[in-house]
């Protein structure tokens, strides 16, 4: 059975994470292998947890599997307790990582235009240094910009513009030249505004194409919905489907959880109801 390595918390609340990685892994017919990079009561967005950081930790998995003589089919990153951790993950990859193993990069660090708590200059300029290691990326246009050292303002003053989509493209068009490794880069929650109907989509670069894909947007954005469509995109590549099937997969299993979570008003810190549609993933 093929394995992911997922590094990434472990949030009793929130729908997030590991607990949104692990079952979606699972559902899709490959093993999940969990190294935590922190515990949580709750993720950030609740008014109050608390945090056990693994980082002291990390290492002792690396270790421990690589005299197990483990093997990866792939490798994906996500939420990192801040950029101490970034060397943790490096000397995972420099185990770990082959020619054939795929890496997926989640670059947690925000979204509407906000960081999260643990963001920091350092774990920006970490990110870029796993953004060159990565096979794939699944930024949001919050890390996007962050990543490209752009401002988020700015690009979104653009979002009515025919071409808003090209200018975002452009913008990953150079991010992937940068890096030696990264064959596809997702951005996800793009809104635009078409005859004053807001419309949310993802958008998938590779070296040779693009392709976009858009819903009507709902207004709400909800606690873990990048971990799972990042969870989807990793086991689809795994699983040797392309980035277009990755990305109608994972917009299939999600939509209609996030309709339903913005129709029953469910708060957004708790996450979707994506239990329940994980048999798209069959
Ligand atoms: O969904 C991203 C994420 C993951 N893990 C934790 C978080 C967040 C976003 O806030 O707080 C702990």
């Amino acid at each position: 059975m093929k394995k992911i390595a997922l590094i990434n918390d472990i949030s009793g609340f929130g729908r997030c994470s590991l607990t949104a990685a692990i079952p979606v892994v699972s559902v899709m017919g490959i093993q999940a292998c969990p190294l935590p990079t922190a515990i949580l009561t709750a993720q950030t967005g609740f008014d109050h947890y608390y945090c056990d950081d693994f980082t002291d930790r990390m290492d002792r998995f690396t270790d421990q599997w690589k005299q197990m003589e483990e093997k990866f089919d792939g490798i994906y990153s996500g939420y990192l307790e801040g950029a101490q951790q970034i060397e943790k993950v490096l000397r995972f990859l420099d185990e770990f990582q082959t020619e054939d193993n795929i890496y997926l990069a989640d670059p947690v660090m925000g979204d509407n235009g906000k960081p999260y708590t643990m963001h920091s200059r350092e774990l920006v300029q970490g990110m870029k240094q796993l953004m060159k290691r990565a096979d794939a990326l699944t930024p949001n246009l919050t890390e996007l910009c962050m990543l490209a050292d752009i401002e988020y303002g700015d690009m979104i003053s653009h979002r009515s513009e025919k071409n808003y989509v090209n200018q975002i493209e452009t913008v990953v068009r150079n991010l992937i030249n940068e890096s030696k490794r990264a064959k596809y880069i997702v951005v996800t929650g793009i809104i635009r505004e078409i005859n004053g109907e807001e419309h949310i989509g993802n958008l998938a670069v590779s070296k040779q194409d693009s392709f976009y894909i858009e819903n009507p947007y709902t207004g709400m954005g909800f606690s873990g919905t990048g971990d799972l469509f990042a969870s989807v995109i990793s086991a689809s590549l795994v699983k040797g489907l392309s980035i277009r099937k990755a990305m109608e997969k994972a917009t299939y299993f999600l939509q209609e959880a996030i309709e339903e979570a913005s129709q029953e008003k469910i708060p957004a810190v708790h996450g979707v109801y994506f239990e329940k549609y994980l048999s798209r993933l069959l």
